[in-house]
């Protein structure tokens, strides 16, 4: 069998490694001055944030804060390859769908304004005022605009955001698919229900204090590689870092930091985890549920002997609803039922629950882990169901901290990307700018799917994202796409929903995140974001823009629509000549931005009140709400275990990708090289197949829906993950993820809980 693609893993994350990966990613994006010039101001107060993830930045940001993979989006955006007229000249759209998502986006940066033309097959330039004329009246002929569909990508700025949702109010719908419904959304729920606040409750700052630190479900190492600084320095002095993953990750186990020069002179490296738990797939509501259990039985012992007591009483009685219920929840979950579905032993989850036992300050954190399954809201209640038993949210060192995605999803939310707006902000919008907001709640990413697919969708305008890529069974949402009346994608780089056009389709390419942003009279126009911290801050490109042809998505948008709504109720040019007048407007209808053009402009920003880290609960009950819950009856995971030959499925990041982007085909902290087509599975599973590493299989979807659903030709690689479950990569994946999956009252896609089988594909 070919094993060539199996290599040796990292032997720690960060280090000598991140070092050399950087340099190699500068010197391929063809532009290592600007680059580097690029990666010194990331994440500084003078500079641009970051498009890499949403991890705070800390206070005293004047050394440059090393991140191996925010050094990959910045020069993947700073790449001297275009993707020009005369690139697309030369290739059919049918042929540039033959190409991977890797090498479409390696084509480069967009340079011009594109329209499709069936008759040649091909996108040809467009007049940024014909597009958007044709735009806008196509938009207006829709009987109802709630046949469109406004989608937007994390990565859009405050400014962008909110000029995109008062254009799309205005217009007439509240169908906001975004990002967030695929990712964090259940965390907002959750969270919202527990405590009132749809947000972490921590600062940066609470990780200095910390005795415990909980990881659930997030590969840090990769996707937020500053977060690791961040828990080597809680490891480094004693505080207990607790994982819970099904596979083992190479930056959670160690990190070398490549700040720390003595640490990279002797080749060291610092151990993160004190414990690694891997739980079956879907299986933490259920080991948080024994860590629950055990904290009550240690309180009921305590009290026994008449020592002082584990529980917060005082936190319990003063601050929370629903604790009696809750124990006995807890008490009518047995070991066995725990045991079972977590896939862990009772011993393990003992051990770590007497770490939270032990610690004074505990802080949680999660990511797609534990948001991408059927039973996530209830998963995250069961994690604010744990950490209030001692008291854990609402004083320092403690909380609730869900890792978010995209640099800056948490800000779109908050200025109003949202199908289900309150009552108070669509009144605040009304009084305002006057005009008659849409009432009727829109369509979320599934929802949207749906009318697609149903004829009842005519338009989908994309600020950023690859929709059909990143959404489950995308084979079928590229088909939807190109029944439309109308797709248009503001992006900055070519990727495969773009090549999905409708009738009538555009790309508007916008500027990103490092370029210069200038306005007619030549000043510099800055654009905000909020990070997991709710931390708002400034962020002002300082590249050259790619091609003098781009516009700034708050341009795009202004352009949309002026060309769509008029300019009866809102002066768009004049808000995209000066992003003041946006953040005036976002002061005046959304709570917490007082005196934001000020604030923004101090060195870090700004923070935005979170009312549960005050201890004041905004839930119906007034209090810190503990929910009782049943565990699931059944995961994927003990489901699969009844089917022969069944594996529970979760699709996950390779270190070198960012979502649908794909850098590169290494995934060097899991010694896996040149290859994105892989499962890995334990070795006792591949015996029990008779199968080997480097098989070759397709990998078959057995969600119980009477649908085929093959993803062909996925190669073995033997893995330290428990039997039964199985990990390969998204967005190839998705094309078996099914979209009649979807959480329970999040409806996220359950990309981490895929009911799979294996066909061997002949050895020829
Ligand atoms: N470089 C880079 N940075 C990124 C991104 C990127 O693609 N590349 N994407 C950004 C975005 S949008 C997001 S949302 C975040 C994603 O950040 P993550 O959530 O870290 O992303 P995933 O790769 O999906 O990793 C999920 C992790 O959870 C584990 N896991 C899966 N299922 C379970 C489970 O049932 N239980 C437990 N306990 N663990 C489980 C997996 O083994 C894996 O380690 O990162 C952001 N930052
Ligand atoms: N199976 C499976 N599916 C998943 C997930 C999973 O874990 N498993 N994760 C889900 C998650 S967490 C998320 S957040 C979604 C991500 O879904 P999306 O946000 O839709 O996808 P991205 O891959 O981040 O979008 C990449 C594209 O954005 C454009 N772009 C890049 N920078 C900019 C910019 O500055 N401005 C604009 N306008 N465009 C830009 C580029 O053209 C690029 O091709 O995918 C979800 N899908
Ligand atoms: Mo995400």
């Amino acid at each position: 069998m070919d094993t060539k693609f199996i290599g040796k893993k990292s032997a720690a994350a960060g280090g000598w490694g991140a070092l050399k990966s950087c340099g190699k990613q500068l010197l391929q994006s063809g532009m290592p001055i600007s680059g580097a010039r690029a990666m010194l101001k990331a994440n500084q107060p003078d500079g641009f944030d970051c498009p890499g993830c949403a991890w705070g930045d800390p206070e005293h940001g004047s050394s440059f804060e090393f991140c191996e993979n925010g050094v990959k989006a910045v020069a993947w955006e700073a790449t001297e390859k275009r993707a020009t007229p005369a690139f697309f000249a030369a290739r059919t759209v049918s042929a540039l769908r033959q190409q991977s998502d890797y090498e479409l986006e390696l084509n480069g940066r967009l340079t011009h304004p594109m329209r499709y033309d069936a008759a040649s097959d091909r996108y040809l330039p467009v007049a940024w005022e014909d597009a958007f004329a044709e735009i806008g009246s196509i938009l207006q002929g829709l009987d109802n605009p709630d046949r469109a569909e406004f989608y937007t990508s994390g990565r859009a700025s405050n400014e962008a955001a909110f000029l995109y949702q008062l254009f799309v109010r205005i217009y007439g719908t509240n169908n906001f698919p975004d990002c967030s419904n695929m990712c964090h959304e259940a965390s907002g729920i959750g969270m919202r229900q527990a405590i009132g606040v749809g947000k972490g409750t921590v600062l940066l700052e609470d990780f200095e204090q910390a005795d415990a630190i909980f990881v659930i479900g997030q590969n840090p190492g990769t996707n937020h590689p500053r977060m690791l600084g961040d828990l080597r320095r809680a490891a480094m002095r004693g505080a207990r870092i607790v994982v819970f993953n099904p596979i083992r990750e190479r930056g959670l186990e160690r990190f070398s930091d490549p700040q720390d020069k003595a640490e990279m002179l002797r080749g060291g490296s610092t151990d993160i985890a004190s414990h690694y738990l891997q739980p079956q797939l879907g299986g933490d509501m259920a080991a948080v549920r024994g860590m629950a259990k055990a904290v009550l039985a240690a309180e009921d012992a305590a009290a026994a002997a008449g020592l002082s007591s584990v529980l917060d009483h005082a936190f319990l009685a003063e601050h929370c609803a629903g604790f009696a219920e809750y124990r006995a929840a807890v008490e009518a979950t047995s070991w066995a039922e725990i045991e079972d579905q977590s896939g862990l032993s009772r011993e393990e989850i003992e051990r770590a629950a007497d770490v939270y036992i032990k610690a004074e300050r505990v802080i949680c954190t999660w990511a797609m882990g534990v948001t991408q399954h059927l039973h996530s809201v209830a998963t995250i209640r069961e994690i604010a169901n744990f950490m209030f038993l001692r008291g854990n949210i609402g004083r320092s060192g403690a909380g609730l901290c869900p890792v978010r995605g995209h640099s800056n999803v948490q800000g779109d939310r908050t200025v109003g990307i949202n199908e289900k707006p309150s009552d108070d902000f669509l009144d605040a919008l009304e009084t305002h700018f006057r005009f008659t907001v849409p009432r009727q709640h829109g369509h979320n990413v599934l929802a949207a799917i749906g009318a697609m697919l149903d004829g009842s969708a005519e338009a989908f305008i994309g600020l950023g994202g690859n929709f059909a890529r990143a959404t489950p069974d995308s084979s079928l949402v590229e088909k939807a796409l190109r029944r439309l009346k109308l797709t248009v994608h503001i992006a900055t780089k070519p990727n495969h929903s773009h090549l999905m056009p409708g009738d009538a389709s555009f790309i508007l390419p916008c500027l990103g995140r490092t370029e210069m942003d200038l306005n007619a009279a030549g000043n510099s126009q800055l654009v905000s974001v909020e990070d997991s911290m709710s931390m708002v801050h400034g962020s002002a490109g300082i590249n050259r823009p790619a091609s003098p042809h781009l516009l700034s998505e708050v341009e795009i948008i202004a352009g949309i629509a002026q060309a769509t709504v008029g300019s009866a109720v809102v002066d768009w040019a004049e808000l995209a000549d000066d992003y003041d007048r946006i953040r005036d407007h976002i002061e005046a209808t959304i709570p917490g931005f007082e005196n934001y053009n000020v604030r923004l402009r101090k060195p870090r920003g700004f923070h935005l009140r979170n009312a549960a880290a005050h201890r004041e609960w905004e839930t119906p009950e007034g209090k810190a709400s503990f929910s009782c819950q049943p565990l699931p009856e059944e995961t994927v995971h003990q489901r699969a275990r009844r089917g022969e030959g069944h594996f529970a499925l979760q699709t996950f990041r390779s270190h070198d990708q960012y979502n649908t982007t794909v850098y590169g085909l290494d995934d060097r902290y899991r010694g896996v090289y040149g290859e994105r087509q892989v499962i890995f599975i334990n070795p006792a599973d591949l015996k029990a197949m008779n199968a080997e590493a480097g098989d070759r299989v397709d990998v078959i979807g057995e969600h119980s829906d009477g649908i085929e659903r093959v993803a062909p030709d996925f190669r073995f690689v033997p893995y330290d993950i428990p039997r039964g479950s199985i990990a390969g990569y998204y967005p190839e994946l998705n094309v078996i993820v099914p979209l009649g999956s979807a959480g329970e009252e999040s409806d996220t896609p359950t990309s981490k809980s895929v009911m799979v089988s294996f066909r061997k594909r002949d050895a020829a």
